[in-house]
């Protein structure tokens, strides 16, 4: 038997060779380990992805290998949000979610709609590259008291700028909070384009929304 330590230090290892079959299979040995889901995927496959992100950034990985460890992520996110979904019904708040306009990074985002969902609210994922009309539009659809925005491109940040933009000339901004986040985004720039709320991380994103939908 593995010590929990080594078996996470696998499952990010793998992820960062891109060896999904290997972070799979890993993910379900930590699990029937008896270690807590949180603890993988903190440890385990997002501290993977972590050193990825810093390889990437020295030039030591290119976006072929940053891809491949994207889907080793996936691999074992696919085992582990049924466990961190709530079964039951959701309907303490809507919220809408998504990627800005012009940038793909999918995997923050997805991890903020399983917790938000595990929370009990209800996430309607509007994909990735979404322009701000389109974020409005379906949040006034479906009544969606909450937009939230993940941008990770200091390039695509401005994005999220337009659409409060947006939302504020609708008339809007009283109905319908945003939330934003990102590796690239800060407290501060909330504070510079009048988002209602921002997050660090999955977990305060769960914080953040209960909050703006006041649910605390
Ligand atoms: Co990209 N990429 N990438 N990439 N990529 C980053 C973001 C980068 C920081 C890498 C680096 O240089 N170190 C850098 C951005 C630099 C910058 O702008 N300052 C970068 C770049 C430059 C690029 C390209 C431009 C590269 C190129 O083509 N030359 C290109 C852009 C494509 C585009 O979008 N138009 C690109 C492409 C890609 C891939 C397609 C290869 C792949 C994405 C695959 C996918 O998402 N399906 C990829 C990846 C995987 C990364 C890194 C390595 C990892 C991102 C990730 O998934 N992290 C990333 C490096 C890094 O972040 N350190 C990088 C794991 C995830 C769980 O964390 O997404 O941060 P994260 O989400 C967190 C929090 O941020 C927060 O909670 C999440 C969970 O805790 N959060 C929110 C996220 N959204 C939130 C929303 C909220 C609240 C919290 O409220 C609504």
């Amino acid at each position: 038997m593995k010590e929990p330590k080594v078996i996470l230090g696998d499952i990010g290892q793998s992820l960062i060779e891109g060896q999904k079959d290997k972070v799979k299979e890993l993910t379900q040995l930590a699990l029937a380990e008896g270690i807590g889901v949180t603890e993988i995927l903190n440890k385990g496959l997002i501290g993977g992805m972590n050193t990825v992100g810093e390889r990437f950034k020295q030039a030591e990985m290119f976006i072929p290998e940053v891809l491949m460890a994207a889907k080793a992520m996936a691999a074992g996110m696919d085992i582990l949000t049924p466990l961190l979904l709530d079964t039951g019904s959701h309907t303490l708040g809507k919220v809408v979610m998504g990627t800005v306009k012009g940038d793909i990074h999918d995997i923050g985002k997805n991890l903020v709609g399983v917790m938000l969902r595990g929370a009990g609210l209800e996430v309607i994922d509007i994909g990735v590259d979404v322009p701000p009309q389109k974020f409005i539009e379906v949040a006034v659809g479906k009544k969606a008291r909450l937009i939230g925005m993940s941008a990770m491109l200091t390039v695509t940040m401005p994005s999220m700028k337009d659409t409060i933009e947006e939302l504020k000339k609708a008339g809007l901004e009283t109905q319908i909070k945003t939330m934003i986040g990102g590796a690239t985004v800060t407290q501060r720039y909330a504070n510079e384009i009048g988002a209602d709320g921002y997050a660090r991380d999955a977990s305060s994103a769960v914080d953040k929304a209960k909050e703006l939908l006041r649910l605390n």
